[in-house]
């Protein structure tokens, strides 16, 4: 009896497989996962909210700083997205709540001439994005994954979030937004990982492929 209860159960909740039933949902060369992979540079950074800031700059009117109190204040919406990390993971469903990229941008007097941005994150963290992307409904400035204020290390207290792009764009610990006439390169993008990194095209890299151990990503922490 036992034994079938414990059967019936495994089979209730198959583990997600790349496969046909994803139809074009998952890009070339990806495996689902239901973890959240933790990846980064560095020290995940602590920080006191009454002093960080985001700073506006760049290709704008006037230079902004704003507090995390006047962030906060914002109106914020969820959405739920895909997401793909060019280690090879994707997970499906992420439910993000922050502020629209392209209801914040109404404040910030950007110049008709900025097409692209340089996302400015701790710690020396760069990560370039046409300013186009940055409009599609889904990308947010996140304070929130899955209803719960974001973890230290899943980038608290915001991050890009930039679903159609691997997910190196999609920056944690945001500080800086520079908009820019011209494209320039970020931290991965100088080293070897492709300038726009569409997942569905498999923009991996710019230049040779760097090897990646397939499973080097089941190696990280997750949560
Ligand atoms: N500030 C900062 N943001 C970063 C990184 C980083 O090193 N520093 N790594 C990027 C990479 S390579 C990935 S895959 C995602 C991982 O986000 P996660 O740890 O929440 O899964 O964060 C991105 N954002
Ligand atoms: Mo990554």
């Amino acid at each position: 009896m036992h034994n079938k209860a414990e059967r019936l159960k495994k089979t209730k909740s198959p583990a997600p497989k790349a496969g046909a039933e994803h139809g074009d949902r998952l890009p070339p060369g990806q495996v689902l996962t239901e973890k959240f992979p933790i990846l980064h540079e560095g020290e995940v950074p602590e920080y006191d909210l009454s002093t960080w800031d985001l700073k506006v700059f760049g290709e704008v009117e006037e230079e902004k700083v704003f507090s995390f109190a006047e962030l906060q204040a914002m109106p914020q919406v969820n959405t739920v997205s895909d997401i793909h990390c060019v280690t090879r993971w994707s997970k499906f469903d992420t439910p993000w709540e922050g502020i629209r990229f392209s209801d914040f941008i109404k404040l910030l007097g950007v110049k008709p001439e900025a097409k692209y941005v340089m996302i400015h994150a701790d710690h020396d963290y760069e990560t370039n994005v046409p300013l186009e992307e940055l409009m599609h409904d889904d990308v947010l400035l996140a304070f929130k994954f899955n209803g719960e204020p974001l973890t230290p290390k899943h980038g608290y207290p915001l991050r890009l979030v930039v679903p159609q792009l691997y997910f190196w764009k999609s920056a944690k610990w945001i500080r800086g937004l520079e908009f820019m006439k011209e494209d320039r390169n970020g931290f991965w993008e100088v080293n070897g990982f492709h300038h726009f990194a569409d997942p569905f095209k498999e923009q991996r890299f710019s230049g040779e492929d760097i090897p990646i151990p397939e499973d080097e990503w089941t190696k990280k922490e997750f949560d």
